[in-house]
């Protein structure tokens, strides 16, 4: 199949945009993109409505965190400012990362039962959407292969980045496997979590996609080479996307620790969402700390309240977390987990490049640790 859509894009930046306008005005060109190729297969008026309503709705408005990433990593990497050829595909890729996250967002809302998501209504429960966000989900992780092919399918790198993005996704839906059966809703058995069962979790649920899969990409674009690539040039130089792996695991493990601990302490206000991981059984990061040091009377109090879908035992569980003082035992990892990132990232040596081919940049994971350092939401 070709791809029915040439490479060629009308996009400018705007003179005052700050970095969030001019990244969000890339989106506005990719979704007219889409829609027009949608409606070139003969698509009637209702249902081009729907699909435009379904990238709307779900596509931006989030802390674009991770697509904000794939442009900045790109710029750090190349050390200089981007052309707007080459700003358009870092923005372009940072978009494909955030359709990926949408696309996990709407089915991920469905499966844990949530309300609000981004401080409006998930877009499950949306008036006239219900199941059809099964097939929206499909839809907005089929445009992400639509737009590589129309932007990327010449580029030598073409296929690393299909690949990157086909593993992250299966991975993430391990992930994603792990945490619902880890969370049944009938029987609830507090002695089969544990931090090492979280661990798996979140790694896979949310580290790869969210971290590592950003990264990548800005790495690709760039050209650094895979370990296949510098082995056969006799090096011994380590492969940088496994370097990169080896920190942005950690950084995803913490980010999640984030949610995690947000779900229960963060207000609707602030984090968009109302927290559901005590109610719907979660094995969360709140519930393992506080099973650790949790006294047999405690013990008791959460296994009697734990995982039910009733506000007063949901009330009795974060009594017991607040007793246990949760937030100063969040306080403490964050900075143990802020201090450990560091220490991996003054590990990366800087003197990789050789003639064309960039190395990686301790200032690309620094980047992205302090977008999320200390985050309220
Ligand atoms: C996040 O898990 C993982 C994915 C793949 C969306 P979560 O359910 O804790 O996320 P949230 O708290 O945003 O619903
Ligand atoms: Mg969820
Ligand atoms: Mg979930
Ligand atoms: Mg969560």
């Amino acid at each position: 199949m070709s791809s029915g859509s040439s490479s060629v894009v009308c996009w400018k930046p705007t003179n005052g945009q700050n970095s969030r306008e001019k990244f969000e005005s890339v989106f506005r060109v990719l979704h007219d993109e889409l829609i027009a190729h949608f409606a070139s297969k003969g698509m009637p008026k209702d249902a081009i409505e729907w699909y435009s309503r379904n990238l709307n709705y779900n596509v931006p408005g989030g802390k674009l965190n991770r697509g904000l990433s794939v442009v900045d990593s790109v710029e750090i990497l190349k050390g200089r400012s981007l052309s707007n050829d080459e700003y358009f595909k870092a923005a372009l890729l940072g978009w494909l990362v955030e359709l990926l996250q949408s696309s996990f967002l709407v089915s991920d809302d469905m499966m844990d039962q949530t309300m609000t998501r981004r401080g409006q209504p998930c877009w499950y429960r949306v008036d006239g959407v219900n199941l059809l966000a099964i097939n929206d989900s499909f839809m907005l992780e089929g445009a992400i292969y639509y737009l590589l092919k129309a932007h990327f399918r010449t580029e030598s790198y073409y296929v690393d980045l299909v690949d990157l993005f086909h593993e992250t996704t299966y991975l993430t839906d391990m992930g994603q496997l792990l945490d619902l059966i880890t969370a049944p809703e009938d029987v609830v058995n507090l002695s089969k979590f544990s931090l090492e069962k979280h661990r798996l979790i979140v790694i896979y649920k949310t580290a790869y996609y969210s971290f590592y899969l950003p990264v990548a990409a800005a790495m690709y674009m760039c050209g650094i080479p895979t370990f296949d690539s510098t082995a056969m040039c006799g090096g011994t130089t380590p492969d940088p996307y496994k370097l990169a792996l080896d920190i942005l695991i950690p950084l995803g493990e913490y980010f999640q620790i984030q949610d995690d601990f947000l779900d229960y302490a963060g207000t609707p206000e602030q984090i968009g969402k109302i927290g559901t991981d005590i109610i719907a059984n979660k094995c969360s990061w709140c519930i393992n700390t506080a099973l650790a040091i949790a006294s047999p009377a405690q013990r008791k109090i959460l296994d009697d309240n734990y995982g039910q879908k009733d506000v007063a035992k949901e009330r009795a569980v974060k009594q017991v977390f607040e007793e246990l003082d949760m937030r100063e035992k969040y306080k403490i990892y964050e900075e143990g987990a802020y201090q450990r990132i560091m220490g991996l990232i003054d590990t990366i040596s800087e003197h990789q490049e050789s003639g064309d081919v960039p190395g990686l940049k301790r200032e690309v994971f620094k980047s992205f640790l302090d977008k999320i350092y200390k985050r309220s939401k």
